[in-house]
């Protein structure tokens, strides 16, 4: 049955650079208001990239604690870290993401190249995250830049079980040079592809760049829920920069209202996902 939408709102990322992009939320005051905002506007989940004094990003231990108790003193959004940090970070600092104790944590199911880069996820980091998900009772968001990562997902659950909370949910993550392109037919093959996963496996999905409204509307058609933020996205329209986070929310908020799906409040994507209240 189709649900109303979660919305997640993935505000930072680890790639554009504030000089670049000054409405880009990088100290944890503006990524405190950015996630009242947006939270206000219909937003459910918060994925969540910091930056350092210099706005480069970083996996500083002290900095994502004190980033989680922020957004769980000020907010009611279920805190998703991500553990895929920039491309140059090593994978011991990415496991470690999981000290700082989020409700939720990306895990990307597989290497890709990432524009000139390597976004390297190797096997065995992919099972030592999601056994320490499960240890910890952290749930994860499998992110999915290609179809075979979806094929990865479906020998890691048959040998290492499900998650913690026995929910599954993917995030389609399309467009990036290297990855599935961002497009209705890739969405539809990768929503199709979900068939060989658990029963009752939710995804959401979000495009780079120019594909962010094709996948959003691609995505509300086929019953999946919508990631946008500017992690994702930096131009709003042809020659018009994002001005901000809630920019993009309210404009997921719009879509979905018009899907007849409206945003899921925390509450119901608490309930959705299998994360605890
Ligand atoms: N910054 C990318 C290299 C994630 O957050 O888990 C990886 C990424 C995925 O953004
Ligand atoms: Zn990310």
């Amino acid at each position: 049955m189709t649900t109303g939408t979660l919305i997640t709102v993935a505000p930072t990322g680890a790639e554009s650079a504030k000089a670049e992009v000054p409405a880009l939320p990088v100290t944890l005051d503006e990524l405190l208001l950015t996630a009242k905002e947006c939270e206000a506007l219909g937003a459910a989940v918060i994925h969540v990239h910091i930056r350092d004094d210099e706005a480069r990003p970083t996996l500083d231990q002290g900095r994502l604690r004190e980033t989680v108790a922020a957004l769980r003193e000020g907010t009611d959004l279920i805190v998703q870290l991500s553990t895929g940090g920039a491309v140059t970070d090593p994978e011991a600092d990415r496991l470690a993401v999981l000290d700082a104790g989020p409700d939720m944590a990306s895990c990307t199911m597989g290497t890709l190249n990432f524009g000139d880069d390597v976004f390297l996820n190797r096997w065995e980091f992919i099972v030592d995250l999601h056994t320490r998900m499960q240890e910890r009772g952290i749930v994860p968001e499998y992110e999915i830049f290609d179809l075979g990562h979806l094929t990865a997902l479906q020998r890691l659950l048959g040998k290492h079980g499900l998650p913690h909370g026995g929910h599954v949910h993917v995030d389609f993550v399309m467009g990036v040079p290297g990855g599935m392109p961002g497009t209705t037919a890739t969405l539809a093959a990768a929503h199709q592809a979900l068939r060989d996963l658990p029963e009752g496996t939710t995804f959401s999905a979000t495009g780079i760049g120019r594909s962010t409204i094709p996948v959003l509307l691609a995505s509300l058609s086929a019953g999946g829920h919508l990631r946008v933020g500017m992690e994702d996205t930096v131009t709003y329209a042809k020659g018009r920069p994002v001005e901000s986070n809630m920019q993009l929310v309210a404009r997921a908020v719009g879509f979905a209202q018009l899907a007849q799906r409206p945003p899921l409040t925390t509450t119901e994507a608490r309930e959705l996902l299998g994360v605890a209240p």
